[in-house]
């Protein structure tokens, strides 16, 4: 497969001044008859007329009411067209129902829908599948379903047809049709002008009941934009449709949202907090595209990270606001290392506004996600807050309606702050993950930091320059004491120093307090001060960075086999807990210790090749300890975690939930499985019943439970994804392959739902002792479904493929064994070009 390079952008030849759909439905033979005004782009550098087609059968085309027969050429076809405005019409047939890839238009349990970003709307009909070509839509449905949707207002409908306007210029990937038999919940937004909007949720009769969470965060959603960015609603109506089968979390389609039920269906029965925060995200995430993404949308794909990036930080920011700013950036950070680190350290990685690419479903990747927010909040942070309301204020009166550039995005920054921001685009073009090293010095009451920069290689990108770093520091005395209260010092060169002076006493200094640049951070340190910082620092996020870098280093040296500084982890532990002063949210964060990816990587990048053994029972051991050094305290601490209120999806009853499950996890290794048993069988939410169950099934004590759980919850599909991806999460490691293999033959095992494959071999890659078992069978199988998956599901089957992305980490035997699998995969014949090019650069 070719690649296709960000220089090689023109404009379209041609523009559109406005489409007309009209769909037979049918779950086989769906007819589509398009009419489209086009007209001769101004800007472009060729007149050639080209419409994108994939898997169309096309029936009759016309230019003016003339037919013709056009050229149908690889993805797409030919014509000649008039000099002039003309209209072209044509007419095709596609099978929702074979559309297992998820693309396009497609049916899901009987219902049709759609998704298009990012090329899907080929699939639907001949068009300038292109997002900087916008266009307003009106469409008409003709069909048997009860109820059928697209974007925008809703003008006119009877027995068998609807019809709908959306009036604002859209690209063709925001386009969306639902119609099926579905139940709306419906509500009301007023906006800041008094315009009344209506609000819609829809979902499968029998789902209403899990409706009312979603439409909240919808309502505070709408709010939030309002009173942080100015941006209020645009159409008369705002939708949302739950869909069961759905690659992703959820589309911001136009006017028309449609979520994978995963991300918008919640209930205290069946949802835990994790599920409740994660869906009040995602349904501030989509909304927000409606500015950012939709009213401003991306040139090209290479642009992605302009709408991607931002509407991150944007729901990252709402979330901090609804819950704890703490907490949340302490989350934001650990997926960031989790994901995006992981993503910059090996095969895959790109640069946010990468160069080319050969599929573009392979680049939402959170490099373009959640580095692109990072580098946001960095322009916030040199900037100033009120500089950068100021300069999105005139992102918005300048591109609204437009298709835009990263380059536009950045030289609005420039010019509303008259700052040079030349070296901080380098973010945006060079892949890696800075090393930041640091060293200082004490003489005479001057204190001084040296920091050194570095980003090591990457795929096609050998030499990095130095970037522009926001590094907030603050400095505290002997005493723990604030002597500094948090500076934001500009790093642009290679190596830098920064001096503070006037200080009574060595200071001891915290460092990219709440993670000011998206950088490693190389500073060696004794368990003392990290202790003192976990104990001191003012920045919360810098507090629980010092117990997590403690916890790190007693697991470092429990896997290499030096000596670990068990003791000072453990009292410095226990002084958090107890400090009832501390959010329960924090100090479950605490307690809980780096991953063992995480761990992976420290070791590979200290040039040692980690055993995912030694590091899975490093990690055991050390809880152990835990457990036998908090014994006294667990008991008394877990009943203060006791929630007895009714249960509410709030961070403040979640938290205490989540340290409650801490200490029980801690207490389970101590008791057997007994307590666990009991909250089990008392628990009346899914956030207690989980919880309960996995250190059930790590006790190896959770046969009764799993059956009772199966036996409740048999016909809640999102409930039963729980029960498949516990019992993968929580096996020995010598077993997981095996109960990996027997869960695929479970007659529930309905593989082709996204959800379900995740559930399983999602579970499967995130257990990295488990899947690298020695014996190497957790590979060939995994590579087995791969293989399965592909034809059926190519953007799952290549997004899963990255479970091998960190091959070249390991010990010979495993990278002989990994590269075996992944040629193997890539020898399949037929395979997609979205797992081609994704195993190629794993590969490579
Ligand atoms: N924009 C969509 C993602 C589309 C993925 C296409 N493979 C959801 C989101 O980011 O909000
Ligand atoms: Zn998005």
């Amino acid at each position: 497969p070719q690649p296709i390079y960000l220089a090689d952008y023109t404009p379209p030849a041609y523009l559109i001044d406005g489409v007309e759909l009209e769909f037979h439905l049918h779950p086989t033979a769906t007819r589509v008859v398009s009419k489209i005004r086009f007209t001769p782009n101004p800007k472009a550098v060729s007149r050639d007329f080209f419409l994108h087609g994939e898997g169309l059968t096309l029936i009759r085309a016309a230019i003016d009411g003339t037919d013709i027969t056009p050229d149908l050429v690889e993805g797409g076809l030919k014509a000649d067209v008039p000099d002039a405005p003309f209209l072209w019409e044509a007419e095709v047939e596609i099978s929702p129902e074979t559309n297992t890839a998820l693309e396009g238009l497609y049916m899901s349990n009987g219902m049709y829908c759609t998704q298009c970003e990012a090329e899907g709307f080929r699939r639907i009909t001949y068009y300038p599948d292109r997002p900087d070509v916008m266009a307003p839509f009106k469409v008409r449905i003709e069909g048997r379903e009860p109820v059928m949707l697209s974007n925008g207002n809703p003008i006119a409908s009877g027995e068998g047809w609807a019809e709908w306007d959306d009036p604002w210029p859209k690209p063709a990937y925001l386009f969306a049709l639902v119609a099926g038999d579905l139940v709306a919940r419906d509500d009301s937004f007023t906006t800041m002008s008094g315009k009344d909007v209506g609000l819609k949720l829809w979902v499968r009769p029998g789902d209403e009941g899990k409706t009312a969470f979603g439409m909240q965060a919808l309502k505070d959603s709408m709010k939030w934009d309002e009173e942080v960015y100015g941006r209020e609603y645009d159409l008369d109506i705002f939708q949302i449709v739950a869909v069961s089968d759905f690659n992703m979390g959820a589309m911001e389609n136009k006017g028309l949202n449609i979520f994978n039920t995963s991300a918008v269906l919640a209930s205290p029965e069946t949802s835990t907090d994790a599920n409740f925060e994660r869906i009040e995200a995602i349904i501030a995430h989509e909304y927000f595209h409606n500015w950012t993404g939709n009213r401003i949308t991306c040139r090209d794909w290479f642009q992605l990270s302009l709408k991607e990036g931002l509407t991150v930080f944007r729901d990252q920011q709402f979330s901090g606001d609804m819950r704890s700013k703490a907490v949340c950036r302490i989350n934001d950070v650990s997926a960031l290392r989790g994901r995006q680190f992981r993503e910059d350290n090996g095969p895959l990685a790109h640069q946010v506004q990468p160069d080319s690419f050969v599929e573009i479903n392979n680049f939402y990747t959170a490099t373009i996600y959640e580095k692109g927010a990072e580098l946001i909040r960095m322009l916030r942070v040199l900037v100033g807050d009120d500089a950068y309301d100021k300069a999105l204020d005139l992102y918005f009166t300048r591109h609204d309606g437009e298709a835009a550039t990263i380059e536009d995005w950045v030289k609005v920054f420039e010019d509303s702050t008259r700052r040079d921001l030349t070296q901080f685009r380098r973010w945006y073009k060079q892949a890696g993950t800075p090393r930041v090293a640091v060293s200082e010095d004490w003489a005479d009451g001057t204190y001084t930091m040296t920091f050194k920069q570095s980003t090591p290689p990457t795929p096609g990108q050998d030499e990095k320059l130095p970037q522009h770093i926001p590094l907030a520091v603050g400095l505290l005395g002997p005493n723990g004491d604030e002597v500094l209260p948090t500076q934001i010092l500009e790093m642009t060169e290679a190596e830098q120093s920064f001096t503070f002076e006037g200080l009574a006493a060595k200071p001891v200094p915290s460092i990219l307090r709440h993670f000011s640049a998206p950088v490693i951070l190389e500073r060696d340190s004794t368990a003392q001060e990290r202790a003192f910082l976990l104990a001191h620092d003012t920045d919360p996020f810098n507090k629980w960075e010092a117990g997590r870098t403690l916890a790190k280093d007693v697991l470092v040296a429990l896997i290499t086999g030096e000596d670990a500084p068990l003791e000072d982890y453990l009292s410095a532990i226990t002084v958090m807990l107890r400090d009832d002063s501390l959010d329960p949210a924090f100090r479950a964060l605490t307690l809980g210790l780096p991953s063992q990816d995480d761990l992976a990587q420290t070791l590979f990048d200290a040039g040692l090749t980690p055993d995912p053994m030694k590091i899975y029972r490093a990690q055991q051991t050390l809880k152990q300890a835990m457990a036998e050094h908090l014994q006294d305290l667990l008991p008394r601490l877990m009943a203060d975690m006791d929630v007895t209120e009714p249960f509410q999806p709030n961070a403040e009853q979640a938290g205490k939930r989540a340290l409650g499950l801490g200490l029980l996890n801690l207490l389970n290794r101590l008791d057997g499985g007994a307590a666990a048993q009991a909250l089990y069988d008392r628990a009346d939410n899914m956030t207690l019943r989980l919880g309960a169950l996995g250190d059930l099934l790590q006790a190896q004590k959770g046969d009764a439970a799993l059956a009772d759980f199966r036996a409740q919850f048999e016909t809640d599909e999102l409930v039963m994804d729980k029960w498949f991806a516990m019992q993968v999460t929580h096996s020995a490691p010598e077993d997981t392959a095996q109960i990996v293999a027997k869960l695929t033959e479970d007659s529930a095992f309905n593989w082709k739902n996204p959800n379900r494959f995740r559930a399983v071999f999602g579970a499967f890659i995130m257990n990295p002792a488990g899947f690298h078992n020695a014996s190497g069978e957790g590979y060939k199988l995994f590579a087995d479904w791969l293989i399965k998956l592909d034809p059926v599901n190519p953007q799952i089957a290549a997004r899963m493929s990255s479970g091998f992305e960190t091959w070249r980490r390991y010990d010979a035997d495993r990278q002989g064994m990994m590269k075996t699998q992944i040629e193997r995969v890539l020898a399949t014949e037929g395979l997609s070009r979205d797992s081609q090019e994704m195993l190629g650069r794993i590969l490579n």
